[in-house]
């Protein structure tokens, strides 16, 4: 009798440990993003996921939830803050309601090309900015990429800020860019990304901007009829975690995160770079009218006021140092 109940702890203790070692074995980490399995966050997600399995020995394991299916950019990034996401791929849009200081960002007009965007995101500035995350409950793990903007509309060929008068225009949730399109003339609507196919379809609004790689990604010829190479903001992306996971970790653990996020940025950036090349011919070859050499200049000029709504609030120091460096 004695024998067989010590028989039976033993085996319920090997089970008890067993059942330990299974959990430890499979941390499985949610990564959320807003766009298509067949978009350039989902090569980088992919190259995340790929990297930290490999590099973690299958301590981590990563599930990707692409197309927005965790909600938008600004609920996941709320997701991160109370740990219910683990990392999300995200553009700048929503970050500034939680980050400030990276509004300085997506000041319209401010980077040249993307030569110098990945360079100051690469640079001192771009660590600085990861590093202020952690005071806003997030983790900054590496700059990833979304973009330069382009403006489409189902209504009229824009060439001129003239054009985009009047015109309802999908914005991100994002102050910096709302001002610009009422600048503009426009009436910017900020919406959620998840939101936009349908406002679209539905013509609740006229048009919206993004970078070829989502304009492809999204199949946006389905519903809108021009695109115009304005290239009026560099959209960059942020790759970022939950402290709640983060915290946790060993300094080894992270710096498989660390690594997994500069594996996905490169991925990305080079997805972005192959779309810039052959994008603009499949979106035409899809139906659209696209317009290439719009001239800046006169959006440039309108956008302008913009700037004070960033400078009046945060000087103008990351400003000056950003335009410094091309
Ligand atoms: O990050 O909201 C947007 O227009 C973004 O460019 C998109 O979600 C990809």
């Amino acid at each position: 009798h004695f024998a067989r109940r010590t028989l039976a702890v033993a085996i319920g203790g090997l089970a008890a440990t067993t059942l330990s070692l299974q959990v430890q074995a499979a941390t499985e980490v949610t990564l959320g993003h807003t766009l298509s399995d067949s978009s350039h966050y989902s090569v980088g997600a992919d190259a995340f996921k790929e990297t930290l399995e490999r590099l973690s020995d299958g301590e981590f394991t990563v599930n990707e939830h692409p197309s927005g299916s965790l909600g938008g950019e600004r609920a996941m990034i709320e997701g991160l803050q109370i740990g219910t996401v683990d990392v999300v791929i995200t553009s700048t849009g929503p970050l500034g309601n939680f980050v400030p200081e990276t509004y300085v960002l997506d000041l319209p007009f401010l980077f040249e090309d993307y030569d110098q965007a990945r360079c100051v995101l690469d640079g001192e500035i771009g660590e600085e900015l990861l590093t202020k995350m952690s005071d806003h409950d997030l983790v900054g793990l590496a700059w990833s990429e979304n973009g330069f903007r382009h403006m489409t509309n189902s209504m009229r060929e824009i060439n001129t800020p003239e054009d985009a008068e009047g015109l309802k225009v999908r914005t991100m949730e994002n102050r910096v860019h709302q001002e610009a399109f009422r600048q503009m003339g426009a009436s910017p609507t900020p919406m959620a990304f998840p939101e936009l196919f349908t406002a679209l379809q539905q013509g609740t609004v006229d048009g919206q901007e993004n970078p070829i790689t989502v304009i492809v990604a999204t199949n946006f010829w389905e519903v809108q009829d021009h695109l115009s190479l304005t290239g009026h903001v560099y959209s960059p992306a942020a790759i970022l975690a939950s402290p709640i996971l983060l915290d946790g970790l060993s300094d080894e653990e992270r710096e498989w995160f660390n690594q997994a996020a500069q594996a996905s940025a490169e991925a990305t950036r080079e997805e972005v770079s192959r779309l810039e090349e052959e994008g603009v011919a499949l979106l035409r070859e899809k139906g659209m009218t696209v317009k290439t050499d719009i001239d800046p200049a006169p959006f440039q000029e309108a956008v302008e006021p913009a700037y004070e709504i960033y400078t009046d609030e945060y000087g103008s120091e990351m400003l000056d140092r950003i335009r410094a460096s091309d």
